[in-house]
């Protein structure tokens, strides 16, 4: 917990806790998590992705590789355990099994994504797509707030774009991966059990909008002239809430909205919105954002505005491996604990991980179900359970 506190210090901005993909506070928490591998006994690396790897040999180095950890991105004015706390009770579990002298036979990879939140380039998952071996070479071209490209970025990070691919391990024998991570729901703390076991992972689609009007001065345009790409970006905005109102079990959001060029005075003449759909039926969510997306030509033609619509992300739901979900529900058995099972709708890198690996996901109660929020909290005591249960899952998984 201390940990996850020391860690949450290390940001880009002052005052709040923001820490996108390839940056230099990213720099300092893999350095700063790379020494808590380091004194596991672990061998740290960063892959080619900025992904950090800490490394514990098996006996028998054939019996393959057991991954686990989660991200150590952040989204803006973030929480301290969306992520870190799932690397940290993976490495202290390394730890915890090597003061033991538990000897297993298979190695375990503790990572710490570099890019699960997406927050710098409007995407997800550049890290742990690059270790299932699914990235694209294009995802590099794209282009942050200030101009960057994802290569450039990663490049200055010390990360090698050119050698991307290389970060795969579809190559090697993968046991799986386990994560532990916050709920970031309130489940757990209306049953009153202090760990939950993910049962699937809900399908995600991602997009960016721009409208194109025609900017103009703000004292002189007439009302009934105008072509304000603000206006029509704000009636996609309430499309958006109201197809997930009316659609049992969607979830849509515009997270972040901007009127450009963005002085007071000015009529705006392009307006950009992002669009984030979720759903546990694929053909739900698709069906959504194609409705979505009609919502907004309409919009568009109606208010004599272009609008471009920019695909970012469209991930299937995800199912988990049955093998070893049921080695976590009774490691959570074991441990006195009611097994919950539920599924998640955040996205987690277990989604692109999926693609390389069976996995298996731990969920720790968090207070109020809050989180993508600085007040978002978990307790040291179900820190320590959701401990306890990964340390038995892999205890069990060497026997
Ligand atoms: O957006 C999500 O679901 C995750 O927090 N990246
Ligand atoms: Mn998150
Ligand atoms: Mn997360």
């Amino acid at each position: 917990m201390a940990r996850c506190r020391a860690l949450a210090a290390v940001s880009e901005e002052r005052g709040r806790l923001t820490r996108r993909f390839a940056t230099p506070a990213m720099t300092h928490a893999n350095a700063l998590v790379g020494g808590w591998m380091a004194e596991a006994g672990m061998i740290v690396r960063t892959d080619a992705a900025g992904n950090l790897i800490g490394r514990a040999a098996g006996a028998s180095p054939e019996a393959g590789t057991l991954l686990l950890g989660s991200h150590l991105d952040t989204v803006r004015d973030a929480g301290a355990f969306d992520g870190p706390l799932g690397v940290l009770v993976a490495i202290a579990c390394v730890a915890r099994l090597r003061d033991a002298e538990v000897g297993l036979p298979f190695a375990i990879d503790v990572l710490g994504f570099s890019d699960e939140e997406g927050l710098r380039f409007g995407t997800a998952y550049l890290g742990s797509r690059a270790v299932a071996g699914t990235f694209d070479p294009a995802l590099l071209e794209l282009i942050d707030d200030d101009g960057i490209t994802a290569r450039d970025a990663l490049a200055g990070f010390g990360g090698r774009p050119a050698a991307v691919a290389g970060a795969s391990r579809r190559d090697e024998r993968i046991l799986g991966y386990v994560e532990v991570h916050m709920e970031q729901g309130p489940v757990l703390e209306e049953r009153g059990v202090p760990v939950g076991v993910v049962s699937a992972i809900a399908g995600a689609t991602r997009a960016e909008v721009r409208f194109a009007g025609r900017a103009g001065h703000a004292g002189t345009v007439p009302m009934e002239s105008r072509r304000d790409a603000a206006c029509a970006a704000a009636e996609l905005v309430l499309a958006v809430e109201s197809a997930g109102r009316r659609t049992a079990g969607l979830l849509a959001t515009v997270g972040r909205l901007s009127a450009l060029p963005g002085a007071p005075n000015v009529v705006p003449g392009a307006a950009i919105a992002s669009l984030d759909v979720r759903h546990a039926d694929d053909a739900v969510r698709a069906a959504a954002v194609a409705a979505l997306r009609d919502a907004a030509v309409e919009i568009a033609m109606r208010r004599g505005v272009a609008v471009d619509w920019q695909p970012r992300l469209d991930n299937p739901a995800v199912a988990v491996d049955a093998g070893l979900t049921e080695a976590l529900a009774r490691a959570v058995r074991a441990r006195g604990v009611p097994e919950v099972r539920l599924a998640s709708g955040a996205g987690h890198d277990g989604v692109a991980l999926s693609e390389l690996c069976g996995i298996a996901m731990l969920f720790v109660r968090c207070a109020d179900g809050l989180s993508h929020h600085p007040d978002e909290a978990v307790s040291a005591d179900d820190a320590e359970v959701a401990l306890d249960v990964l340390c038995s899952v892999v205890t069990g998984l060497g026997a």
